[in-house]
């Protein structure tokens, strides 16, 4: 495969490269001429400029190619039929204004067909040009999807109002955490002179809602901190035009130590003064410019990056110190959750990682200013096939969150293996955290719904790199694409999200859809199968996350830990006996999770530590279900292959041979997790498997 940054040109009509946006030839001839009649002519009633020209652009784009019409532009209402296009009279002005909802009512659109005897009309009113943007690429998907113009009535806004991506990109052009080739945004320490493949990225975000982008790796190197300064300004300001065009803000990782490392000073202390001048000069020259720079996107006290406990301050005294240089400019403090004693004793069963960010955290709600949003993991861990969802959401009624999903596949077979996360996300934003009663759903919190918040929304880390594919697995893709539609309309349910992208990447041939849909639909449950069971997380490689090392952690600083010995294992987390976690959530919850017997399965051992012969709620003992979730885990992925083979023809070769090799590597892999972890638990527990498999 070509996997260099500057040689889009090479990629424009590869498959793979188009992703889901293939703008295909519309098959069925009646949707594609009364779609053809209606994009022939497009008026528009706004100036031809930024967010708007990007729209009408890629508008005659998508008629082109699947409609095969040349859309004429006009500014006067034309005979016959047309699309309208509009930007709603009370929204049209620009100018930053306060709030979320206001943000919501931008983004929205309409599209309506009007019927008419001297011909139909499509009417697309924006509430903003951003909302024009969208409605667009609404409109190109009913295409692609082809849903019939007759009749159409949609009304659309975001569920969130940020909707965020975090690139781990380093100035070297390494991705930490990537698993699809080097950054498309740097090459030996600078930002690309050849923008063209981030303009392809930016296409494929805000098709599917994405408006806000961090460009580098929230471990801020050493390169990456003068990002905020001169030498590197222009180049970033030039990344910041393309997206803006996009209607994708753009915002900055930071080293919060940069006053010391960058700025000559003797301390990044944030109670200051000298500190304080200096971020807002820093932060002043950023915006000479950047006018609409979106903010930094902080990583402190975690995993060793510098912060404010240095200096005995907390996250507050931080984030306000950031907030207040940002505040006169309208920019934001985005603030990492992820913090954790990484230098912890195995010996010590008092300190629990699972309890951190909430001892943190909690006790500083309501502390923090207007303009600071916290950004909290989905799970209280990292990001590991199964974890509850994190009892910070709902214990902070006064602080504004958003929530952190990992798209890349870190601990997820690194998008060598199939799993299709969308369905993991669903489940932490249909949690109830009951924080304000029954109902009191996480994607409520983060929705800025139930709570009176300012800012909220959810960000994720992304999942691209410069492979031709963009993500590696080319069935990848969907994960990159269903969290665009999640963060857009968090009720879409997975297999909507997973048929739509099917068919806007495949087409729309039924067998090729059903087949697809369904390998996506059971791919999280099959790597869990064959994984680390239970919800108990983490038995693999250190340092790497791929593939199986049962007590790679064990003995480890990192506080992830089984604790599996001859007689059981899992991790203590109650109340009565444990750590304590399971108090962390609100009741009924806590309560549920304290108790052995109402305890889910799926996360048993994330709260309680058991003889291998309990019985759990499925009826089988513990020791059973490792052994039968394994063999049948790895039989399903080999069952993968045999499904995808059926597409054969059905698939252009070059994507068909890409999901081969991957699900044979898959396969192969799924039966080496499969042995390593039935011959341990083996070894330890002593007990046969009732049905007398192979285990080594
Ligand atoms: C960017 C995990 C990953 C790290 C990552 C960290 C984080 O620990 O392994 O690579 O660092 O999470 O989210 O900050």
């Amino acid at each position: 495969m070509v996997s260099k940054n500057g040689a889009v040109k090479e990629y424009a009509d590869s498959p793979l490269y188009k992703a889901w946006l293939q703008y295909a030839p519309v098959d069925n001839l009646i949707i594609r001429n009364n779609y053809g009649r209606l994009l022939s002519q497009i008026v528009v009633d706004a100036e031809l400029t930024g967010v708007v020209a990007t729209a009408v652009e890629e508008l005659l784009r998508g008629a082109r190619s699947m409609l095969d019409v040349e859309p004429a532009i006009m500014t006067e209402i034309p005979k016959g039929s047309y699309l309208h296009i509009q930007i709603a009279k009370e929204n049209a002005e620009s100018g930053r204004k306060e709030g979320p909802r206001w943000k919501l009512e931008r983004d929205a659109f309409t599209l309506r067909q009007i019927q008419a005897l001297e011909g139909n009309r499509l009417e697309l009113i924006g509430g903003s040009a951003t909302g024009v943007l969208y409605g667009v690429f609404h409109l190109l998907r009913l295409i692609s999807l082809e849903l019939s113009p007759e009749g159409l009535e949609v009304e659309e806004y975001p569920s969130n109002p940020l909707r965020m991506m975090n690139q781990w990109d380093n100035a070297d052009a390494t991705i930490e955490r990537g698993y699809a080739g080097n950054s498309i945004f740097y090459e030996g320490g600078r930002i690309v002179k050849d923008v063209s493949r981030v303009r392809d990225y930016a296409r494929l975000l805000s098709s599917v809602g994405i408006n806000g982008i961090s460009i580098n790796n929230v471990n801020v190197h050493d390169i990456e901190t003068s990002f905020i300064t001169e030498p590197f300004l222009p180049d970033v300001a030039r990344l910041a035009d393309l997206f803006r065009a996009y209607g994708i803000t753009l915002f900055l990782s930071i080293n919060f130590a940069a006053p010391i490392t960058i700025g000559g000073l003797d301390t990044a202390d944030p109670l200051d003064d000298k500190v304080h001048v200096w971020w807002e000069n820093t932060v002043s020259r950023i915006y000479d410019y950047i006018p609409d720079f979106g903010g930094f996107l902080v990583k402190a006290d975690s995993e060793h990056r510098p912060g404010p406990f240095a200096y005995g301050r907390d996250h507050a005294d931080g984030a306000n110190m950031l907030a207040d240089a940002l505040e006169r400019h309208g920019g934001l403090v985005i603030w990492r959750c992820f913090v954790y004693n990484c230098m912890q004793d195995w010996r010590d069963r008092s300190t629990d990682r699972a309890r951190a960010a909430y001892e943190h955290f909690k006790p500083l709600d309501g502390r923090f200013r207007d303009n600071v949003i916290l950004q909290i993991k989905n799970g209280p861990m990292d990001f590991q096939v199964r974890e509850p969802v994190s009892p910070l959401f709902g214990a902070m009624k006064e602080t504004n969150q958003i929530i952190e999903f990992q798209i890349t596949q870190e601990y997820t077979g690194q998008q060598h293996h199939l799993c299709y996360l969308i369905p993991q996300w669903k489940r932490a934003l249909d949690f109830d955290t009951h924080a304000a009663g029954a109902g009191s759903k996480v994607k409520k919190i983060v929705e800025g719904s139930l709570f009176e918040m300012k800012y909220s929304g959810i960000a994720a880390i992304s999942n691209i790199g410069d492979d031709e594919n963009w993500t590696g697995h080319p069935l990848a893709q969907a994960n990159l694409y269903g969290y665009g539609r999640l963060t857009w309309n968090s009720d879409l349910t997975s297999e909507e999200i997973a048929e739509e992208w099917t068919r806007m990447t495949f087409g729309n041939d039924k067998t090729v859809v059903s087949t697809v849909l369904q390998m996506l639909m059971d791919s999280w449950p099959i790597y869990e199968n064959y994984t680390a069971p239970l919800g108990v997380g983490w038995m693999v490689t250190p340092h790497y996350h791929y593939g199986p090392d049962v007590d790679g952690y064990e003995y480890s600083r990192w506080g992830t830990y089984h604790f599996a010995d001859r007689n059981g294992m899992g991790v203590d987390r109650t109340t009565a006996t444990g750590t304590g976690y399971a108090a962390q959530y609100f009741p009924p919850q806590s309560e549920i999770y304290e108790s052995l017997e109402r305890c889910p399965d799926e996360l048993l051992l994330f709260f309680h530590h058991v003889p291998y012969n309990h019985r759990l709620q499925s009826g089988k003992t513990v020791i059973q279900h490792i052994y039968d979730t394994h063999f049948l885990g790895a039989e399903q992925a080999d069952r993968l292959q045999q499904k995808w083979e059926a597409l054969l023809g059905k698939v252009d070769t070059g994507r068909y041979q890409q999901v081969a090799d991957r699900l044979a590597e898959q396969a192969e892999h799924a039966k080496y997790w499969r042995d390593v972890i039935n011959t341990y638990f083996y070894r330890k527990s002593g007990i046969t498997d009732e049905q007398g498999r192979t285990i080594y």
